[in-house]
C-alpha cells in the first residue's frame, strides 16, 4: 500500500506512535509518506520506503494566524496525486482530520477517491473537555473519517461520551518494537549504570514532555521520599513548561546532585533499560506510550490509576497503581520495590512480558494493516 501519515512531528506521543508506525509499515515493505512541517525527530532520513514531504506555510502579512491546516490539505492532495496514495492516515484530530477531508473532498472532481483514517491519541478529545468551541469541528473529523481508530479503550469509550457519536471506533492500542525497546546485557547495563550511579545505588527514570498533566514535580516530590530510605539516582528525559519547577524543587530538596536532567533524547531506548524503576504520576494518560517502552525494558513503572494506564499496568503483577498526586503512596511502593529483589524480579519479569505478549509492534502493525484493507474495500 502507499500511505500518507501526518502527525504532530516533534512533540508528544502520538507523533512517536505515528512515526514508529510508518518505520514498521515501511519495514514490511508499504511505501509510506510522513506529509509534516518538519522531519519527524524519529526518523533518520535513511529508511527505505519512506518520503518525507515538508509542508511550509506561506505567511503574508495580512495572516495575523498562518493557515497550516489549508496548506496542509493542499500538500496531502498534491502528494496523494503525485505518489498516488491509497489512503491518508492521520494522527491527532485536530486539524489533521479537517485536513485530510479538504484533501479528500479536492481529489473527488478528478474522479479519485481518497479515503482516510484518524487515530485518536487523547488531548485531541481531552482538549474538547477544556475548550467546548473545537467539539463541532472535531466532531465533524470524526463522522467525517473514513475509519476511526482509538490508542485505548479508554479512549474509545471517552470519545463517544464526550461526541455523542456513533462512529465505529476501533481500539488499535499503542505498540513498541520489542527489538529496539529490550533489556540490555549485564555488562552494557553495568557499564551504562556506572554514568549515573554508584554500585549499589538504584535508578529511577522518568520520561515525559513536562507538561503539567505529567505533574513533573511529583516526581521530584516522589524522589525525594525514596532518596531517604534507599540510595538512589533519577533520570529525567524530555524537556517541557514543568521542567524549571522541577529542578528548583530538587535544588531545594537538597538532593539536585542525584536528579539528572538529561533533556529531550533521541535514544531514549538506550538509557530505559538502565533504570531499575520508571515513575508516571499525571493526571491523565490516555494510554501512557513511556511506561509501555520502560515495560519492554524490564523497567516496571509506578504511575496513577488513571485513563488508559490499567489496561496496560496491572497492579502488583507488572507495576503499580496509585491515585493521582499520592506521592507518599508512590515513594513508598517504590521503597518496598526496591529494597525486595525477588519482588523486583518479579514486575520486571511481567512488565517485558505483558510488552510482548499484547503490545509489541509484530502484533499491532497487522491490525493497522487489516484495518487499511477494510477501508480500502469500502471505498
Ligand atoms: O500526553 C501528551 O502530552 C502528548 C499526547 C499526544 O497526543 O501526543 O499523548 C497522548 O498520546 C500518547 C500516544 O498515543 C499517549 O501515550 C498519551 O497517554 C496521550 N496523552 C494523554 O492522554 C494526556
Amino acid at each position: 500500500m502507499k500511505i500518507g501519515i501526518t502527525c504532530y512531528p516533534t512533540y508528544g506521543g502520538s507523533g512517536v506512535v505515528a512515526t514508529e508506525l510508518g518505520i514498521e509499515l515501511a519495514a514490511s515493505g508499504h511505501e509510506v509518506h510522513f506529509i509534516t512541517y518538519s522531519q519527524p525527530f524519529r526518523l533518520d532520513g535513511r529508511d527505505q520506503n519512506i518520503h518525507f514531504h515538508e509542508v511550509s506555510v506561506s505567511n503574508y502579512p495580512l495572516f495575523e494566524y498562518p493557515p497550516y491546516d489549508l496548506a496542509l490539505a493542499t500538500r496531502m492532495s498534491d502528494v496523494a496525486t503525485y505518489y498516488q496514495l491509497d489512503l491518508l492516515h492521520v494522527h491527532y484530530a485536530i486539524p489533521h482530520s479537517i485536513s485530510a477531508y479538504l484533501a479528500r473532498q479536492m481529489l473527488l472532481p478528478h474522479h479519485r477517491h481518497l479515503p482516510f483514517v484518524t487515530t485518536l491519541h487523547g488531548t485531541d478529545i481531552t482538549l474538547v473537555g477544556i475548550d467546548h468551541s473545537y467539539l463541532p469541528i472535531t466532531r465533524f473529523g470524526i463522522d467525517q473519517s473514513d475509519g476511526v481508530t482509538a490508542i485505548s479503550s479508554y479512549l474509545r469509550e471517552k470519545t463517544i461520551e464526550e461526541f455523542h457519536t456513533s462512529r465505529e471506533i476501533e481500539v488499535i492500542p499503542n505498540f513498541v518494537n520489542c527489538d529496539v525497546y529490550t533489556p540490555l546485557s549485564e555488562a552494557a547495563r553495568a557499564e551504562g549504570r556506572a554514568r549515573y550511579a554508584a554500585p549499589g545505588e538504584k535508578i529511577l527514570v522518568h520520561l515525559s514532555n513536562f507538561r503539567p498533566v505529567k505533574r513533573a514535580v511529583d516526581v521530584v516530590r516522589t524522589f525525594s521520599r525514596i532518596a531517604k530510605e534507599v540510595p538512589a539516582q533519577l533520570l529525567l528525559i524530555g524537556d517541557g513548561p514543568d521542567r524549571s519547577a522541577a529542578e528548583w524543587l530538587a535544588q531545594r530538596r537538597h538532593i539536585r546532585d542525584r536528579v539528572h536532567f538529561l533533556g529531550k533524547q533521541s535514544s531514549v531506548s538506550e538509557i530505559l533499560p538502565l533504570a531499575d524503576l520508571m515513575l508516571m504520576p499525571s493526571e491523565m494518560e490516555s494510554f501512557g506510550l513511556a511506561a509501555l517502552e520502560a515495560m519492554a525494558c524490564r523497567v516496571p513503572t509506578i504511575a496513577t490509576r488513571v485513563g488508559g494506564v490499567p489496561e496496560l499496568v496491572e497492579d502488583g503483577v507488572n507495576g503499580r497503581l496509585l491515585p493521582v498526586g499520592d506521592v507518599d503512596g508512590m515513594a513508598r511502593a517504590a521503597i518496598e520495590i526496591l529494597s525486595d529483589p525477588a519482588q523486583h524480579e518479579a514486575l520486571a519479569a511481567a512488565a517485558r512480558h505483558t510488552a510482548q505478549q499484547r503490545f509489541c509492534a509484530s502484533k499491532i502493525i497487522p491490525q493497522y494493516e487489516k484495518f487499511y484493507e477494510r477501508i480500502l474495500e469500502r471505498a
